[in-house]
């Protein structure tokens, strides 16, 4: 029994080491309010960052002249009028950087007006892949183990 115990104590190791050791981004899966204001010539805030698995819900403004939002990779092109506000709604489940630029000719420095949104990978999913990867790991040795020493 106690051979048994000091076996499964590298599963147990490994599986704190994967659940405890700190990583830059911890977070679950969630809905993101953000306002995006465009303005000649450029977005503010110029980068957005997120996690993978989470839904957007970017409200568009513009501050001085008609604007647009075309997100690269994620196929999303609206435009907004001044004094008015649009709504863009997405899930943003590709992990990268992905360029959003103004879609409508807006003066002459309309094709420097660039932002950049940030998709990082979700290290909560990770880690529960991760955990569950070593249970499997653990259970299986276990019983593999066991049945060597019952034949
Ligand atoms: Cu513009």
């Amino acid at each position: 029994m106690k051979r048994r115990l000091l076996f499964l104590l590298p599963f147990l190791v490994l599986a704190l080491l994967v659940a405890l050791v700190p990583v830059p981004v911890l977070a679950e899966p969630t809905t993101r309010y953000i306002t995006v204001t465009a303005r000649q010539f450029a977005y503010d805030p110029p980068v957005l960052r997120v996690n993978r698995g989470d839904r957007i819900i970017i409200t568009l403004q513009a501050a001085d002249v008609m604007h647009g939002f075309y997100l690269d990779g994620y196929g999303i092109d609206e435009q907004v009028e001044p004094g008015q506000t649009r709504q863009i709604e997405f899930v943003a489940d590709r992990t990268g950087k992905y360029r959003y630029r103004c879609s409508v000719s807006c003066g002459p420095l309309h094709p420097f007006m660039i932002g950049e949104l940030v998709v990082e990978p979700n290290t909560t999913f990770a880690r529960a892949i991760g955990l569950m990867g070593v249970a499997v790991a653990g259970t299986f040795m276990y019983l593999r183990r066991n049945s060597v020493e019952i034949n």
